[in-house]
């Protein structure tokens, strides 16, 4: 089965990847880490700013700083130090997320409880392209609440292949893991493994794959086909270039 053969040439790659991990892992990509250049004053782990996001009347959505750059595929895991005042609603630190063709996906962030110390927060992600969308602190649906994050850093801690073998070794990997995965196959030009997913996939992510292949090919008749098939699993418009 070709899905097991790419599992062995993953795994294969992973541990040719591994002893070049450690240095790499270290690297942190996140951008003037400190907030000493657009952090407020005030309130500071380090250095004497911190990023500080703050809503009065409610507010659906604010979201700090936005794309980051970050090697796609891998897995990177993100930290910070955080303090927080949370009256009603929600405050994340950390918050990350990508797009499929349809909508946000493969999110993760840390939810936030009021604390006046300083305290670590940590995830992990996995990015679907070399930009993630990350933002340090954000708000959904909060009123009358405030956070501070320092010292954040976001740094590779496994490599796409192991990352990926990680998923292709699952029994039943879900919807949004055979999304990410499909990307990766286009990505390393195996476009008939993407093709294989689609055997188990849902409707939704039938029509995720279907916008992928479509948008990757240059071929217009095989374009045709992957418009059809997404229409069919109800993908009505491909809304991003996810
Ligand atoms: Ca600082």
């Amino acid at each position: 089965m070709r899905s097991q053969r790419i599992l062995v040439r993953l795994c294969a790659m992973a541990a040719l990847g591994a002893g070049t991990l450690s240095a790499r892992a270290q690297e942190n990509v996140f951008p003037d880490p400190s907030f000493e250049s657009d952090g407020a004053t005030g309130v500071a782990r380090t250095g004497h700013r911190a990023a500080h996001l703050k809503v009065g009347a409610k507010d659906h959505w604010q979201g700090l700083r936005g794309e980051l750059s970050v090697e796609p595929f891998a897995t990177s895991r993100a930290s910070g130090y955080v303090k927080a005042s949370v009256k009603s609603g929600g405050l994340f630190a950390l918050y990350c997320y990508g797009w499929n063709s349809f909508d946000w996906q493969w999110e993760s962030n840390v939810p936030l409880e009021t604390t006046d110390q300083w305290q670590r927060v940590e995830t992990t992600f996995v990015a679907s392209a070399d930009k993630a969308w990350f933002h340090p602190l954000a708000v959904i649906d909060a009123e009358n609440s405030e956070a501070w994050i320092d010292d954040v850093v976001v740094a590779r801690v496994k490599s796409p292949a192991a990352t990926m073998a990680a998923l292709l070794g699952k029994d039943e990997p879900s919807a949004a893991e055979v999304q990410l995965l499909a990307r990766y196959f286009v990505f390393q030009g195996e476009r008939g493994l993407a093709e294989e997913l689609l055997d188990k996939a849902d409707a939704y992510t039938k029509a995720d794959i279907s916008c992928l292949l479509g948008r990757s090919t240059g071929d217009r008749a095989e374009r045709r086909k992957w418009t059809a098939k997404r229409i069919r699993n109800g993908g009505l418009t491909c809304t991003r270039e996810g």
